[in-house]
């Protein structure tokens, strides 16, 4: 018998290659470190592990919310970036719904991904050095802001910018206060635990669509119904400068904001170095830089 090496890497998550979707065992830890050495503590990193989210209050200062708040108006407000591909904007209102790759485009938020209360946090997690995979704001305004279907990040990154496995974790940081009506992020606890294998063949620069609204990689509204039933859903409400730290696969969305009051966060996905990416499974090309680095330098060193 001879033993053939150049087999592809089996995936143990295959999504959008088949026509019935599925449910799966995570086969990834959620927390990688074996030494407690903060600055989580033990509570709350278990915790984490439970439910695929913790929260932490007040991590960021009330002057620091507004320098980002300045400059995500500023951000929001240049019409030069408008006609950049990082930029997109709500279908009804062509306001503006998300900017990618603020930690490239703004030395404000270079410094707020570089910084050690989330740098450290997201190394604790994921037990080595960490990059920056994707950075964006989701301005959500008031009147108007448009919903993000349920969905999981990693599907995504899994199937179109090649991310193998579950070890990237997401800190949103909330720029304005969070409320049940203003349409905070709604997490399914526990989901994390389960990956939800969608239908669909990712069509080619699939991006451009799914930015606005996502439809391809959604999960079906059956296996969604399961994971409701069994985990209950938790709304993440807080104040601005709380920040939520969430695993890369928890089943998450949220409602849009028809209250005046606009709801604006910073996410920033952490990627641990031992796990870049490599080529797509399940798209004919990678997406862009923007959406999916391949610079892969750690921050905050
Ligand atoms: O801003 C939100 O409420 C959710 C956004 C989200 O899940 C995403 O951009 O992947
Ligand atoms: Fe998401």
């Amino acid at each position: 018998m001879t033993l053939q090496m150049d087999l592809p890497t089996a995936d143990d998550y295959p999504t959008r290659k088949t026509t019935e979707p599925s449910l799966l065992y995570r086969r990834d830890p959620v927390t990688w470190s074996r030494e407690n050495d903060g600055p989580f503590e033990p509570d709350e990193l278990s915790g984490y592990e439970q439910r695929g989210y913790t929260q932490v209050r007040s991590l960021v200062t009330p002057e620091e919310v507004e320098t980002y708040m300045t400059e995500l108006r500023r951000l929001g407000d240049d019409p030069k970036l408008r006609e950049d591909e990082r930029v997109v904007v709500e279908p009804a209102s062509d306001e503006v719904r998300s900017v990618f790759e603020v930690h490239k485009i703004s030395e404000v938020f270079s410094d707020l991904v570089n910084d050690p209360r989330l740098v450290d946090r997201a190394r604790q997690i994921l037990g080595t050095d960490v990059y920056v995979h994707q950075s964006r704001v989701n301005y959500k305004p008031g009147f108007g802001g448009g919903s993000f279907y349920w969905h999981s990040d990693f599907e995504t990154w899994h199937a179109e910018d090649g991310m193998p496995r579950m070890r990237a974790v997401s800190f949103s940081v909330a720029l304005t206060d969070n409320y049940t009506h203003n349409g905070a992020l709604m997490i399914m606890p526990g989901s994390h635990k389960t990956f939800v294998s969608c239908v669909g063949e990712t069509p080619d620069d699939h991006y451009k669509a799914s930015l606005k609204s996502q439809h391809v990689g959604t999960p079906d509204q059956r296996s969604l119904s399961m994971l409701a039933e069994r985990h209950g859903i938790d709304v993440l409400t807080g104040s601005a400068g709380d920040v939520t730290v969430f695993d890369s696969n928890c089943m998450h969305g949220s409602g849009g904001n028809i209250t005046p009051f606009p709801r604006s966060n910073v996410f920033i996905v952490f990627n641990s170095v031992e796990n870049t990416c490599t080529k797509p499974f399940s798209a004919g090309a990678a997406r862009p830089e923007f959406l999916g680095a391949t610079d892969t330098t750690p921050v905050g060193r």
